[in-house]
């Protein structure tokens, strides 16, 4: 849909006021601290991984309204997550739940991959659900199980997404239970987590030595009273026990209100054990809305942690799998999607832009205000002229939004696939 000729027509327009306003933003003598070209080619390096459950609308217990024309196949998710990428070149990969989107044909799918320009990065496994012809439930839990042949089921299910894995090149297994009980007295607190734990090894022992496993918290549901991982410490404990290939995954809807993610944040990465990275904007809980649409500060202290802890040489190495996982009601998947990778990038802008040096000095001496200073002012700077540079720099539209609308995608999908092609997910 986007070949080069098309994106150059759509930038066309657009490119002389872009170029007065970048100009005008890397000229700027608040910046003077900074490497604005080192911070352009940061931004083109960014990438963040598309959900395979996210390019369909998702919907409530009340109600789902479907987009249209929503990819009803791994290939036309696949094609999706290409459109994403023309544009903005910042989604290069793309990340599978199992058993909503098992790969069948391999050869095809790898030659549809490369085409697009697209990789896959991690497989996620589902024991949240029961499956048709499944034996065993998961009503009462999976690795966390009372009845052996539960966990047993749910461990096999787990090597078997590492197999599918494999079989397109992904490296990385990331696991979210939605173990727990709904009642005091339901489950035997210690002895679930003892379980889960038993059964992650089994998994963990299964797994090739190249890959990571990613163990996700959350507080509440779909569990109301206790969850088996509901928070960073139980993840990180279990991680330990496991090995160095076990990372701990931070979703930003995972955390009771007010929590401070960017301490967890750069704790973990102290700790070298911040492996993945779940973006979604929460108002309340799991809401799964557009990255950086309710608190679009409190996202880039997190990133602002993240380019900290990668300058300290103390910190172990970066590693970590960045991904949106984010659910649309009431708003076109792709369009929520670009929205998305453009507020992470513009958080991640912001964050490099912070006069580091000043800000230790500050917070050395307990200058409170100029350090807060410090922050805000990197936070207020209008970065989207660097944003935008990088998306075409990278061979992307200038404004990746209005390209996808200007192109009338979603009414050429709907042509496609039909108004009524519904996606697989929740
Ligand atoms: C969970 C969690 C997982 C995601 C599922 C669909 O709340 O965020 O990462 O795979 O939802
Ligand atoms: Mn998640
Ligand atoms: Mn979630």
């Amino acid at each position: 849909m986007f070949s080069d000729q098309r994106l150059a027509e759509l930038n066309q327009p657009l490119l002389a006021e872009h170029q007065t306003q970048f100009q005008y933003t890397a000229e700027s003598p608040r910046l003077r601290h900074a490497d604005v070209a080192a911070v352009v080619q940061k931004l083109i390096d960014f990438q963040v991984a598309i959900p395979s459950w996210a390019l369909g609308t998702g919907g409530t217990r009340f109600g789902r309204f479907a987009a249209g024309g929503e990819p009803a196949t791994l290939e036309d998710k696949i094609s999706d997550v290409g459109i994403l990428q023309a544009l903005n070149r910042s989604s290069n990969s793309i990340s599978l739940h199992i058993p909503w989107d098992i790969p069948q044909d391999i050869p095809g799918l790898q030659q549809l991959l490369k085409e697009k320009g697209l990789v896959i990065d991690s497989v996620n496994s589902n024991t949240f659900q029961d499956q048709k012809d499944q034996p065993q439930s998961y009503k009462f839990g999976s690795l966390s199980h009372t009845d052996k042949a539960v966990r047993e089921q749910a461990i096999q299910h787990n090597i078997d997404c590492v197999r599918y894995g494999r079989q397109l090149d992904a490296k990385t297994l990331t696991i979210w239970l939605a173990d727990g009980s709904n009642f005091p007295g339901q489950s035997h607190l210690r002895r679930a987590f003892l379980r889960t734990q038993e059964s992650l090894a089994a998994i963990y022992e299964a797994m090739p030595s190249d890959w990571t496993m990613l163990v996700e918290y959350k507080p509440y549901e779909p569990n109301f009273y206790s969850m088996v991982i509901p928070d960073w410490g139980t993840s990180l404990a279990l991680c330990q026990t496991l090995g160095q290939q076990a990372q701990v995954l931070v979703d930003l809807g995972h955390h009771l209100p007010n929590t401070n993610i960017e301490q967890i944040v750069g704790r973990l990465r102290q700790f070298g054990r911040l492996g993945g990275f779940h973006f979604n904007g929460s108002m309340y809980g799991d809401d799964d809305l557009t990255t950086g649409s309710i608190k679009p500060f409190q996202l880039f202290l997190i990133f602002n942690e993240l380019v900290d802890a990668a300058l300290d040489s103390s910190v172990p190495a970066e590693a970590v799998a960045y991904m949106i996982d984010a659910s649309h009601n009431v708003k076109d998947p792709l369009e929520d999607l670009l929205q998305s990778v453009e507020n992470i990038l513009s958080a991640y802008a912001k964050a490099l832009l912070v006069d580091r040096e000043a800000l230790a000095e500050a917070q050395d001496t307990n200058d409170v205000v100029r350090a807060e200073e410090i922050l805000r002012d990197a936070f207020l700077t209008d970065v989207r002229p660097l944003v935008s540079e990088a998306y075409l720099r990278a061979g992307g539209a200038i404004r990746p939004l209005a390209a996808f609308r200007a192109e009338g995608v979603r009414e050429k999908l709907i042509q496609q696939r039909g108004k009524h092609s519904v996606s697989t997910g929740l």
